[in-house]
């Protein structure tokens, strides 16, 4: 690539001037400026943007291309939204209402904002691992045949330093080295400080063996071009320099010219006085300050020389805060200039005052063309763009066939006869699972279908003619992505996955599946897919006590409640494989809805004898939450309430009790989650007037006002128990809240008080008179 013309460098570096000034001034608006009606501070973090913006400049003025996708450091949220104010698709309405409800947000995000954002970030470490996610997934449509070469892109991720401490990073890094990933930059915004003080020294030299042991290509930006050049001439200060610690170095930042003077006259004496006399100590400052990170000709000489395939770690040499009063102090993270430190910086950026807002306030006439012209030549995307959305025919999927079967085995039986059946559906769906595809039961898809590899993968055991009922090759049509056991990067390749339609324009079908007690391990980062609204089927299974045998550390017993409390994720957990296959469509058709959300099927190896249907009436209620299994009379006294692999218990026991305890219903209870959301929501079109009732509140006033309701879950019983709640009906909750042992089930269910005695215990406590 030609180096720009100096010009270029020019523009570049006041641009990165502008955006130190927006994102100082937006921050310092919504902080002094703007009405604070109650009080609460507002917050921002102008020194972690300031850090940044030269490096900023760089990508998206000089070097990102229009299919390049960026994980911004979520702390430079407001960087961001200055570049696309000067783009011109960021509104000055956004950002004076920079954290207010309906503006620019705090940190990046991809469904709030107004503004393009790739990948939204928050918690730190999973914007920089999803980058390498995503290029996985772009190799994968890349190999599918779905995204021309022309439409590929690289991802970029700007994280802080203190972001290497995440373990989530090298889970990545590790996984991303087995599938041979590339087209990845990740930038280190080197400045040595986290949030509460300067960071450890002794790990620098190690983070770059561990990138490179990855495959990775690290390139140190460590000084300036003048710095350097100054330094080439004097080693010993050279060697000086690089022996001050953090906290040393971001002291003396902060302290400023003097201070570096007295320590180079501490250090050196004599020999130091010939090289003083030639700065004062404004200039002794910025020529310290000229770190790598900083300087445009180095940054665009880096950008220009990474021009191939290789993942390329940037370690950006900066000073967080740079520029501002506060620059290098180690409380600077949350820092906020005061309205007196705010008009230094207007003055000396020759602001004027009432023209803050202004993109190009304070570009002299002379520059302005130039700084103009590369802002119009931007190749990143302006506009954000327009989800892929309904694009995917699901045919109808029928449940496997089997009187006796567990959810576990069904589903592997659906996938395998949506892969046999072929068509858009099956093209589009894309397994993946840490370790557990043929414990989960995806090996016959698997079979089927294959694992992704970009090189052929042959199968060794199948080649050497040794018995198996796995294959297991791969090559570049393969549609399983093997992962290593870590569940962070199941659900950040769920998250990838779940966003092609939006990343690439084309949508897949994402499914993952792994041990129920498991999803506690990614959580964070299953909670970041649905926040950027992903779209994925995870299936968790086995879970629950029913797990017999395996004992206590694989019995899951509060992801149903997880669920509950997660947005964007919808829990269904089926007894029978009919209403498996009911929601597995639902959750096809859910992926691909522009109103739809990501699915969680909780299932279970336990083999149960599937229920005769006489009309196809439970199916509604199965998706929507809840039916009756067995009707209840009007106005009954009770109902047992059951979820998943528990229902035969209940229905022996409802059996049983039925001849005592007349019209005694039945509830089988798909989704807990459904009905809750529909209960709430109902409250409030109330409180808006209107007089639906929710379909729990439905079913449940079939029953008298005062009748008694026995739940049972091999889960947490407070997934079920808050149904009392509904109608103010009594509630007798049967779960688990110990944790699991080995054991048959009969000796389980009686110890954990999920058995038939258990049940009939309860009814008749809530029949006995008060
Ligand atoms: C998972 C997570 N834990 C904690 C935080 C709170 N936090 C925000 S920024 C930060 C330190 C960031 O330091 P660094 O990554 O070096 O960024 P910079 O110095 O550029 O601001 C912390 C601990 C967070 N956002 N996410
Ligand atoms: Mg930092």
């Amino acid at each position: 690539m030609l180096k720009p013309a100096t010009t270029d460098i020019e523009a570049l570096k006041i641009i990165d001037d502008r955006l130190r000034w927006l994102s100082a001034w937006t921050i310092h608006h919504a902080n002094h400026v703007r009405d604070n009606d109650d009080g609460l501070k507002v917050g921002g973090h102008q020194a972690s943007c300031a850090s940044m913006t030269a490096i900023m400049a760089a990508l998206y003025f000089h070097a990102l291309g229009p299919n390049d996708r960026v994980a911004v450091k979520p702390h430079a949220g407001p960087v961001l939204h200055a570049i696309h104010y000067l783009l011109g698709s960021q509104s000055r309405e956004a950002l004076e209402n920079f954290r207010g409800f309906g503006g620019a947000q705090s940190y990046p995000s991809r469904t709030k904002d107004r503004i393009p954002v790739d990948f939204s970030t928050g918690s730190v470490g999973l914007g920089v691992a999803i980058t390498l996610f995503a290029s996985l997934v772009q190799d994968y449509l890349s190999a599918h045949g779905w995204l021309d070469d022309q439409d590929r892109g690289r991802f970029v991720a700007l994280m802080g330093d203190a972001e290497l401490d995440e373990g989530n990073i090298y889970e990545a890094i590790i996984e991303g080295a087995k599938h041979d990933v590339r087209n990845l930059w990740w930038i280190i915004d080197y400045n040595r400080q986290s949030l509460d003080a300067t960071s450890a020294d002794r790990m620098f030299e190690r983070f770059d063996e561990i990138f490179r042991s990855c495959g990775w290509r690290v390139v140190e930006l460590r000084y300036g071009k003048r710095l350097q050049a100054v330094l080439a001439e004097r080693p010993t200060v050279k060697g000086w320099f690089e022996t001050l610690s953090n906290a040393e170095l971001s002291a003396l930042h902060y302290q400023g010219g003097a201070a570096w003077r007295s320590r180079l006259d501490a250090e050196f004496g004599k020999d130091a006085a010939e090289f003083l006399t030639q700065y004062d100590d404004d200039a002794l400052a910025s020529l310290f300050s000229d770190l790598g990170g900083h300087c445009m000709e180095t940054l665009v000489e880096a950008f220009d020389g990474a021009q191939d395939d290789v993942p390329t770690l940037f370690i950006a040499w900066t000073i967080k805060g740079h520029g501002l009063p506060f620059a290098g102090h180690k409380d600077n993270h949350a820092g906020l200039m005061n309205p007196t430190q705010l008009a230094a910086l207007r003055e000396a950026m020759g602001v004027r005052e009432g023209h803050e807002w202004e993109p190009l306030e304070g570009v002299g006439d002379n520059a302005r063309p130039g700084v103009e012209a590369l802002i119009d030549r931007s190749r990143i995307a302006r506009d954000k763009r327009q989800r892929s959305f309904g694009s995917v025919s699901f045919p109808a999927i029928p449940a496997p066939a089997g009187e006796e079967q567990s959810t576990q085995a069904a589903f592997g039986r659906i996938l395998l006869d949506v892969s046999k059946a072929g068509g858009d559906l099956a093209d589009r769906i894309v397994t993946t699972s840490p370790d557990v595809t043929v414990s989960t039961n995806l090996g016959a898809w698997v079979n089927q279908r294959g694992l992704f590899r970009r090189a052929e993968m042959p199968d060794i055991f199948a080649k050497a003619k040794i018995a198996s009922a796995q294959k297991w090759s791969g090559d570049n049509r393969g549609q399983h992505i093997e992962l290593g056991i870590a569940e962070s990067n199941l659900f950040l390749m769920l998250a990838a996955a779940g966003l092609a339609g939006d990343l690439f324009g084309t949508r897949l079908i994402p499914i993952g599946t792994l041990y129920d007690p498991f999803i506690a391990r990614g959580l964070d980062s299953l909670n970041y897919a649905c926040y950027q609204d992903a779209r994925f089927l995870l299936v968790a299974t086995p879970s629950g006590i029913t797990l017999g045998p395996e004992g206590g550390a694989h019995q899951s017993i509060n992801p149903p409640l997880i669920a509950l409390g997660q947005p964007g994720l919808r829990h269904y957990e089926p007894a029978y494989a009919d209403e498996l296959a009911a929601m597995m469509h639902e959750a096809f058709r859910l992926i691909d809805d522009a109103a739809g959300e990501s699915t969680y099927l909780r299932l279970s190896t336990r083999s149960v004898r599937q229920i005769e249907r006489t009309d196809d009436a439970w199916r509604e209620g199965a998706i929507a939450g809840a039916y009756w299994l067995r009707e209840p009379a009007a106005g009954a006294e009770a109902a047992i309430v059951a979820m998943g692999a528990v229902m035969p218990e209940a229905l022996a026991a409802w059996e049983e009790l039925s001849l005592d305890v007349p019209g005694l219903g039945l509830l089988a209870v798909t989704s807990p989650d459904l009905l809750h959301r529909g209960w709430t929501a109902a409250q409030a079109e109330r409180w808006q007037g209107q007089r639906n009732a929710s379909h729990i509140e439905q079913l449940l006033s079939r029953l008298s006002p005062g009748a008694g309701l026995v739940t049972l879950a091999d889960a947490a019983p407070a997934s079920l128990s808050w149904l009392g709640g509904v109608l103010g009906q009594r509630v007798a909750p049967l779960g688990v809240e110990k944790f699991g042992q080995t054991g048959n089930l009969t000796d389980l269910y009686a110890a954990y008080r999920l058995d038939g005695d258990a049940i009939t215990e309860a009814v008749a406590e809530l029949l006995l008179p008060a």
